[in-house]
């Protein structure tokens, strides 16, 4: 969500008239930093953090990985977009996980890292990251932290609402923001068909319980509504997810004014078992639909992406007890459900109360058909006093989302009055705010969306920093800040800038995630039908104006390293292979002039590098990590030719040493 705090100020501010407003300009930084702030952040030289914290990386596409308490970066996760650090998205082996219905999209907008569940606990096996812009899911491998797949979602613009797993990882589902018509790119429709042509669809990608492989098992075709975030029922709600949704007004202008219209728009609670049964039932409608499907193979470190051509939808008009709408005020943003499943928070952008909604007030409602009316003929919007448990009142400006700890209470991020509120969930009274700098839009506890949350920290993602950090130009430090929520009082411990927008956050605990760590890939398994297992296989064999050069690196040679014979107008595919079976030794690969990025090789893979040589002459290559002390030896030469010329291929390691 990005959008200017002073606008919302306005509205937000008129709406609030007469009521108090709390906290709207926080305090001097230095006031509320903890006094043993400094030791409750230091983690010694050599010692580990207790927590993962996964970020989302915004704009850049990626995830970032920190360590909690510290604020230390420990890896940026490629995922959406090419990084040139480690050649994802530049190697061939990498290239095919970016491709889309829209061809290679090499970027894209990430927002919701999502930690994969087991009873509604984080289990520590996989990350889940929505693709917003060219609407994708990514599956990150936690023994490894690579992207291990991308699944495309067809039929919808703008993948907001996802991706949130159900209690178990059965599915993660994901949600449209920008409704399109249901046969875009085949049909040519006016913007103004909005009301008779757009939908929504909510996806379910189905996760292998095994090994985490996804595929997409249905669509539900909703209204079109800007469909806004999720999250999925827990223990007696376990069958149900609930989304926000906005402009159910339908506007397809000036949003800003023309979506803000209604007092009330919509909590959607879908059925996810029930849409389940009827697609098992065979009640499914089977459309074309255009979507990539990137599976990245640990065994050959290669990706394959294949273009699916149909999905299952179920339009949810024709299956009452489907879908409820629950009335919900100004605009919501966030909807999270509490630990034992019962509770419902909802976070309207300009609402001054927040919203808590009882799942069995909910399904006490649908039983006596307590209805306000239906949309699109059909589906109920449930009566919001049936529905509500009760309203956390005067909480400050501008709620987006809430996160739980251990003890019993709720921490709702206010974007407006720029601070964190923790409420308790049994009598939905404040117990404590704390400034945030500036205006938070997500938040994270540990373990705080699942049923058992740990507790402790709490990170507050800020959209704005204005005068935290020394200046960057015109841009300046993206943030978030780390707050102990251990006693009564929450304390402010930390700043650390992040990777972009860190619109969302999910801590783990680091023991579930370390003992699954891959050290490295082996030699042995190493599938990849370019590899080259030891270093009297490496050859260079030509093929019209192919050539592949079948290069191994060991500390500290490349292998061959005099390489002739390339002419101009080759296209020349370098796979190297990287024979160390120990941790933590990547090497690198290089070529003077190469259009591409670099490849980072991880011990027992192999990785390719695609080169059109441009230029005739000498060209050198080398690796790029330091890996040992004669790294910088680490290098070889080609001998590129004119086109046409007859120089033989010929290549060669340690011939016509150098004689004193
Ligand atoms: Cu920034 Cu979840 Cu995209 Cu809220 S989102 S703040
Ligand atoms: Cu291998 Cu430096």
């Amino acid at each position: 969500m990005k959008f200017s705090p002073y606008k919302l100020l306005v509205p937000a501010l008129a709406l609030l008239a007469g009521s108090t407003i709390y906290g709207c300009k926080p305090g001097k930084a230095g006031s509320s930093v903890d006094a043993d702030a400094a030791q409750k952040v230091y983690v010694a030289p050599g010692k580990y953090d207790e927590v993962y914290a996964f970020l989302s990386g915004g704009f850049s596409g990626q995830v970032a990985a920190y360590g909690i308490p510290s604020g230390r970066l420990l890896k940026v996760i490629p995922v959406f977009s090419q990084n040139p650090e480690n050649g994802y998205g530049y190697s061939e082996e990498t290239k095919p996980m970016l491709n889309t219905s829209h061809g290679f999209v090499p970027w894209d907008d990430s927002h919701h890292p999502e930690l994969s569940k087991t009873n509604g606990e984080d289990d520590g096996r996989w990350l889940f990251i929505n693709g917003n812009n060219t609407p994708r899911i990514a599956r990150i491998d936690l023994a490894t932290f690579k992207t291990a797949e991308i699944i495309e979602l067809p039929n919808i613009g703008g993948n907001h609402a996802s991706p949130f797993c159900t209690e178990n990882t059965e599915y993660v589902v994901g949600n449209t923001r920008f409704s399109e018509p249901l046969d875009n790119n085949k049909t040519d429709n006016s913007i103004a068909s909005f009301k008779q042509t757009f939908k929504g669809a909510v996806s379910f990608v189905k996760v292998n319980k095994d090994n985490g492989a996804m595929n997409l098992a249905f669509q539900l075709i909703v209204p079109a509504f800007n469909y806004d975030l999720a999250h999925a029922g827990k223990g007696p709600s376990h069958d149900w997810i609930f989304f926000t949704c906005y402009n159910t007004e339908q506007a397809h202008t000036l949003l800003e004014v023309n979506a803000s219209q209604r007092d009330k728009d919509f909590i959607m609670a879908v059925n996810w078992k029930k849409a389940e049964e009827l697609i098992a039932a065979g009640k499914g409608t089977k459309i074309s639909a255009k979507y990539a499907h990137n599976v990245y193979n640990e065994k050959t470190h290669a990706a394959t992406s294949v273009m699916e051509s149909e999905t299952q939808t179920i339009d949810i008009t024709k299956f009452p007890g489907l879908v409820y709408y629950m009335p919900c005020p100004k605009s919501p943003h966030g909807v999270d459900v509490s630990p034992d499943g019962l509770s419902i928070v909802a976070s309207g952008k300009l609402a001054a109360v927040i919203p808590v909604f009882s799942y069995q007030k909910m399904l006490d409602a649908i039983d006596k058909k307590q209805y306000d009316g239906m949309v699109e003929g059909n589906i109920p919007v449930l009566k919001y006093e049936a529905v509500l448990r009760g309203e956390v009142k005067k909480p400050g400006l501008g709620p987006l989302h809430t996160e739980f700890d251990d003890k019993g209470y709720a921490y709702t991020t206010m974007f407006v009055s720029s601070e964190v509120v923790k409420w308790k969930l049994d009598n939905l009274e404040i117990i404590d705010r704390i400034p945030s700098y500036y205006s938070p839009g997500h938040l994270s506890v540990v373990g705080g969306d699942s049923k058992k949350p740990f507790g402790k920290y709490l990170l507050s993602l800020n959209k704005i920093t204005k005068d935290r950090y020394l200046p960057t130009g015109p841009e300046l430090a993206q943030a978030c800040q780390l707050i102990d929520i251990t006693g009564n009082k929450m304390k402010l411990l930390l700043d650390f800038p992040t990777i972009g927008k860190p619109h969302y956050a999910q801590m783990i605990l680091a023991d579930k995630i370390l003992k699954n760590q891959v050290k490295f890939f082996k030699l042995e398994d190493n599938k990849n039908a370019f590899a080259t297992k030891s270093e009297k296989d490496t050859k260079v064999v030509r093929n019209g104006n192919r050539v592949d050069v079948y290069m191994t690196a060991i500390r500290s040679h490349l292998a061959p390293d005099n390489i002739e014979g390339i002419k101009i107008g080759d296209e020349v595919y370098v796979h190297v292979t990287n024979l160390e079976q120990d941790w933590d030794v990547p090497h690198g690969f290089a070529i003077k002039g190469a259009n591409n990025a670099e490849l980072l090789v991880m011990p027992g893979e192999t990785c390719t590098l695609k080169w059109a040589p441009g230029l005739a002459g000498i060209v050198p290559f080398y690796c790029t990590d330091f890996c040992s002390a004669l790294h910088q030896e680490m290098q070889g030469y080609f001998r590129v030719s004119p086109a046409g010329s007859n120089v033989p291929i010929k290549f060669s390691i340690g011939e016509n040493p150098v004689t004193q």
